[in-house]
C-alpha cells in the first residue's frame, strides 16, 4: 500500500484514508492507493469500504501538475469504476472541497455522506478541460440533465444543504468525515442496504442539447470547455454507460490539448505564485487592525468598503463635514450591495457602517491607524502635502501608502521622515470589487512593510502583484502602449468599432474604446494633456480626434455619448456618428491617407505592443516575472483568462514570428515599434517568458 492512503480495517468496515497534503489531489500514488485499498478490502472479509481525507480537505481533484506529461495507468476513470464495481458497499464521506475528480471518486461510490461545510462541484472548465473520470456520465444519472449541466459547464462549488436537495449526496451530518463515514457505514451495514451503482442507474431524459450547445458557447465568449462539455452529457442521456465513458474520455483528451487548458492552467497556479517572493521568507508583517483612508471618492470608499468586508477599523478622513457623510453615503451603499447579494448579514452592516467605520475631517484622527491609503487627486503637489501631513500625525511603524497609479512613489517618500514606512498600494476601481492590487516597491520601502502590503492584500482577498516603480508601473504601463498602438492604427485608418469587435472577437470582454467610453475619455485627455505640456518625444505621434470628442462634451458612459452612443443603454451601444468624421479630419490634417485593416493585423499589432512593453517591463525587474504581468493584465485589465495572459499567449505563439513583426514594424515606425532586449534576448537563446518563471520559481 502507498501511503497516500492508509489502510485500516475497523470492525465490518475497511477504512481508505487519503493522505496527500495539502488537498489529497488525486496523484499516481492516490490512484494506486485506492486501487490497492479496494483489492484489499475485499480480500479482508469486510463488508463496507469508507473513502475520506485526511487534513484539509476530501480529494480536490486530479493532479493538475501531471497535465501535459505522459499518463500514466491507473487512470482516473478506472479507479473510479473499479470503486463502484466492488460487491462491498463502498461509503465517501466528504468535508473541505470535493472537486473534479474527488467528486467523481464519490460518485463511483455507492453512497455519499458530508459533513455540513463541504462543498463539491465539477470545476474542470475553469481549468479548459471537462470531467474525465466519469463526471458527465454519472452525475446526469443521479441527478438529471438539466442539474448537472448547470454544475459542469459553471463549475460553481454547491454546498453540502443544496447537494443533498439535488440528490449529489444522500446525507448530511455533523462531525469529522471519519467519524460521520465509520457510522454512515456501520448503518447501512445493520440495514443491509445494497451496492448501488450510479452507472447502473437508466439513461437520463434528454433535451435539445445543439441549443445548449450554442448557448453554452455564446455565453462563455470563446471558451470551449462549457460547449463541448455539453457533448459529454448529451452522451450520457443517448448512449450506453461504457460507451458514454469512451464519447467522454474523447473529449476529454481533445479539450487537455488545447492552447485554452494550458492558457487557464497557466493562470491557476500564477495567481497563487504571484504572492510567493523569496525576499519575503520569513519576513512578518506589521500589525494590521485599524486603518486609515484618505479621499472618499469612488476609489476611497471602494478600499474602505473592501477594508470593512475583511474586518478592519477604517477611519476616512475628508476635507470637510459635507464631503465625509457623502463618502460615508458612498460606503454604506457599497455595503448595501454586499448585503443584498448575502455577503453580510443586515446585523453585520449595522455594525460595519456604525461601529468599524468612522468618519473624520481632522489628520489628527490617523494618529493611531496601523497604516493609511490614500486616495486623493493624481497630483504630485497634493500626494505630497499629504504625505507631509501623514508624517507628523501618524504613529512610529505605521505603514503610510499612496493608492497613485502612475506617480513616482520615491519621490512621494521622499518627502517624509520615513521613506522605508513608505509604499505604493494600486487599487483598481472599484476597488471593491476589482481583485487586482498592484505592491508597488519603492527604493527605500522595508520588507516588512511590502510583507504587510500582501498581508492586507490577502486580507481584502485581492490578488496582489509586485510592482516596481515606473510611470503606470505594471499594468498602466503596459496599457498606454498597447492604447497607443489602437490609436495609431486609427489614424492609419482602422475604425474604433473595429477594433473593439477584433478584440472582444479575441475573448476581452470590451475592446479598448468601450472601456475608454466606461472609464471616461476626460481621463486619457487629462493625460495628453499633460504630456504635451511635458513636451512630448518629437517621434511619438499625437492626434486631435479624442480632444475634440471631449471638448463637444463627450466622456463616454457618463456624459451618454464617447466613441458610442448610449441613449439606449449601456449594453444597447451603437457608435457615435460624430466619431468617424472628426477621425477623417485629423487624418486629412496630417495628411494621412488611410489604409485597411484585417482583424488579424489588429490583433497582431495590438497584443505585439503589448507583449514588446511588458517584456520591457520584465527586463527593467518592474515586473519579477513573466507571470506577474500576466496576473496583472488578467485581474485588471479584462485580458481573457482562457489565453492565460500577454506572456503566456506570446509563448504560445511562438517569440520569434512576434519579433519579427515587430522587425518588420520598425522600418516605418522605429521609435514606437523598437524590440525590448529581453524579448531579442530570448529569442535569441530559443528560450521564452515561461523559462524565466521557472528559472525563478
Ligand atoms: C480533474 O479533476 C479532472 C478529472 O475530471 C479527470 C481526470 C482524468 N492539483 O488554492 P490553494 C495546490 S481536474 C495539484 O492555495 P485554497 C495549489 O496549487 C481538477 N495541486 O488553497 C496550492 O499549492 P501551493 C479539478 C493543487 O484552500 C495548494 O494546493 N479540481 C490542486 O485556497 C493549495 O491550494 C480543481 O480544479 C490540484 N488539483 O483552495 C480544483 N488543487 O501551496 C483546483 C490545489 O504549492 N483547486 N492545488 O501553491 C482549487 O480550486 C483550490 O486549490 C482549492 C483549495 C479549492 C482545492
Amino acid at each position: 500500500m502507498s501511503d497516500a492512503i492508509m489502510y485500516e480495517k475497523i470492525g465490518d468496515i475497511a477504512v481508505l484514508a487519503a493522505n496527500n497534503p495539502p488537498v489529497n489531489a488525486l496523484g499516481l500514488a492516490v490512484r494506486q492507493g485506492l486501487i490497492d485499498g479496494i483489492e484489499r478490502a475485499e480480500k479482508d472479509g469486510a463488508k463496507a469500504v469508507l473513502i475520506y481525507g485526511e487534513g484539509r480537505t476530501f480529494f480536490a481533484g486530479a493532479d493538475i501538475r501531471e497535465f501535459g506529461k505522459p499518463p500514466a495507468e491507473p487512470f482516473l476513470p478506472d479507479v473510479c469504476t473499479r470503486i463502484e464495481a466492488s460487491p462491498l458497499i463502498v461509503v465517501s464521506a466528504l468535508h473541505g472541497t470535493a472537486l473534479g475528480g474527488g467528486l467523481e471518486i464519490a460518485l463511483g461510490s455507492h453512497y455519499r455522506i458530508a459533513v455540513p461545510k463541504a462543498r463539491m462541484g465539477l470545476p474542470e472548465v475553469l481549468i479548459g478541460i471537462m470531467p474525465g473520470a466519469g463526471g458527465t456520465q454519472r452525475l446526469p444519472r443521479l441527478i438529471g440533465i438539466d442539474k448537472s449541466l448547470d454544475v459542469i459547464t459553471s463549475g460553481r462549488q454547491v454546498g453540502a444543504q443544496e447537494a443533498l436537495e439535488m440528490g449529489i449526496i444522500d446525507k448530511i451530518a455533523e462531525g469529522t468525515p471519519r467519524e460521520i463515514g465509520l457510522a454512515y457505514a456501520q448503518e447501512l451495514i445493520d440495514a443491509a442496504a445494497p451496492r448501488r451503482a450510479t452507472s447502473e442507474m437508466p439513461n437520463p431524459a434528454p433535451v435539445d442539447f445543439d441549443a445548449l450547445y450554442d448557448a453554452v458557447l455564446k455565453k462563455a465568449r470563446g471558451q470551449l470547455a462549457p460547449a463541448v462539455a455539453v457533448r459529454g452529457v448529451q452522451a450520457s442521456s443517448e448512449l450506453p454507460f461504457a460507451e458514454g465513458m469512451k464519447r467522454e474520455r474523447e473529449l476529454f483528451m481533445e479539450l487537455m490539448a488545447t492552447d485554452q487548458r494550458e492558457g487557464l492552467i497557466h493562470a491557476f497556479f500564477s495567481e497563487r505564485a504571484v504572492g510567493k517572493l523569496p525576499e519575503l521568507d520569513g519576513v512578518a508583517p506589521r500589525d494590521l487592525n485599524a486603518i486609515g483612508v484618505i479621499g472618499g471618492g469612488t476609489m476611497g470608499a471602494g478600499i474602505a468598503t473592501s477594508a470593512l468586508l475583511s474586518g478592519l477599523k477604517v477611519t476616512l478622513l475628508e476635507m470637510n463635514d459635507k464631503a465625509a457623510e457623502a463618502a460615508r453615503g458612498r460606503i454604506a451603499g457599497n455595503l448595501q450591495g454586499a448585503l443584498k447579494r448575502g455577503k453580510i448579514s443586515a446585523a453585520q452592516f449595522t455594525d460595519l457602517t456604525e461601529t468599524a467605520l468612522n468618519v473624520a475631517t481632522d489628520y489628527a484622527a490617523l494618529a493611531d491607524a496601523d497604516l493609511v491609503i490614500e486616495a486623493v487627486f493624481e497630483d504630485m503637489g497634493v500626494k505630497k502635502d499629504v504625505f507631509t501631513k501623514l508624517d507628523a500625525v501618524c504613529k512610529p511603524g505605521a505603514v503610510l501608502a499612496s493608492n497613485t497609479s502612475y506617480l513616482d512613489v520615491n519621490e512621494i517618500a521622499a518627502c517624509t521622515s520615513r521613506p522605508g514606512d513608505v509604499i505604493g498600494l494600486h487599487f483598481f476601481s472599484p476597488a471593491h470589487v476589482m481583485k487586482l492590487l498592484e505592491i508597488v516597491v519603492a527604493d527605500k520601502t522595508a520588507l516588512d512593510v511590502v510583507a504587510t502590503g500582501f498581508a492586507l492584500g490577502k486580507k481584502m482577498s485581492k490578488v496582489s502583484v509586485r510592482a516596481g516603480v515606473c510611470d503606470g508601473f505594471i499594468g498602466n504601463r503596459i496599457l498606454s502602449k498597447y492604447r497607443t498602438c489602437a490609436d495609431y492604427m486609427i489614424l492609419d485608418g482602422a475604425s474604433p468599432y473595429q477594433i473593439d469587435a477584433a478584440l472582444e472577437k479575441f475573448g476581452f470582454a470590451m475592446g479598448p474604446y468601450a472601456v475608454a467610453d466606461l472609464a471616461g475619455l476626460d481621463i486619457g485627455w487629462a493625460v495628453r494633456k499633460r504630456k504635451r505640456a511635458e513636451g512630448m518625444d518629437p517621434r511619438a505621434r499625437d492626434f486631435t480626434y479624442a480632444d475634440k470628442l471631449c471638448e463637444d462634451g463627450n466622456f463616454g458612459q457618463k456624459t451618454g455619448k464617447g466613441y458610442y452612443d448610449y441613449a439606449a443603454g449601456a449594453k444597447a451601444r451603437v457608435p457615435n456618428p460624430e466619431v468617424l468624421p472628426l477621425i477623417e479630419a485629423d487624418r486629412a490634417t496630417q495628411g494621412i491617407t488611410p489604409r485597411a485593416f484585417t482583424d488579424e493585423e489588429i490583433l497582431r499589432r495590438y497584443m505585439a505592443s503589448m507583449v514588446n512593453e511588458a517584456a520591457r517591463v520584465v527586463g527593467e525587474g518592474i515586473a519579477k516575472r513573466p507571470l506577474d504581468v500576466d496576473v496583472t493584465l488578467l485581474y485588471g485589465y479584462g485580458f481573457p483568462r482562457y489565453r492565460g495572459g500577454p506572456m503566456k499567449w506570446a509563448d504560445m505563439q511562438g517569440l520569434p514570428a512576434l519579433l519579427a513583426d515587430i522587425k518588420s514594424w520598425a522600418k516605418d515606425d522605429p521609435y514606437f515599434w523598437e524590440p525590448a532586449p529581453l524579448l531579442e534576448q530570448l529569442v535569441a537563446e530559443g528560450r521564452n517568458f515561461d523559462d524565466l518563471n521557472k528559472d525563478a520559481s
